[in-house]
């Protein structure tokens, strides 16, 4: 597990290395998106998780998360209302200049609400983040996320993991129908 992080990260690391040049072209927003992931699905599950890491050069604000894989994202945040965990999704979230803000389990996070295929571990999808600049300027980004499967939290598995993310995407059912539409 470790070594597997390591490598990763490493090689995440060369990229950014060789596409400094270009890095300015596309990422007109000034955040740096790292560790993007997806949880992995399976079909009929009616949502996925994604996760990242953003650093922003100047405070904006996360407006908006899409995927080309689902049909609409969203993002929440979780927190501890009477020692219950709730979830609700936000309009906007504040990145400060300078400090990493994390999207991840049990945290802020996105969801992606009805992919169109379930996503397998180990297979990479696009998420499209808006920023809204101080000037008001909406500035897209688009980034890989890696998909992965339940082990790479957990650790192990006995391949029955994906009843991990049932137990996710039932909350965010529960949720979605309070946050109604
Ligand atoms: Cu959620």
């Amino acid at each position: 597990m470790q070594m597997t992080r390591h490598g990763r990260r490493f090689g995440l690391a060369l990229l950014g290395f060789a596409w400094t040049g270009l890095a300015w072209a596309a990422n007109e927003a000034g955040v740096e998106v790292t560790n993007a992931w997806a949880r992995a699905t399976v079909a009929g599950q009616p949502v996925a998780g994604a996760f990242v890491d953003l650093k922003a050069k100047k405070t904006v604000q996360l407006v908006a998360v899409e995927s080309p894989v689902a049909k609409r994202g969203e993002i929440h945040e979780m927190s501890q209302e009477g020692g219950v965990m709730r979830m609700r999704a936000m309009k906007s979230v504040k990145l400060p200049a300078g400090r990493k803000v994390t999207f991840s389990p049990g945290g802020m996070h996105f969801m992606l609400f009805d992919p169109a295929r379930p996503l397998p571990a180990g297979s990479t999808i696009e998420l499209t983040l808006s920023f809204r600049m101080p000037d008001g300027r909406i500035v897209k980004q688009t980034v890989d996320a890696e998909v992965r499967g339940m082990d790479s939290a957990a650790g192990g598995g006995d391949g029955h993991d994906s009843h991990g993310g049932h137990a996710g995407h039932d909350m965010h059912e529960g949720h979605a129908g309070h946050g109604s539409k």
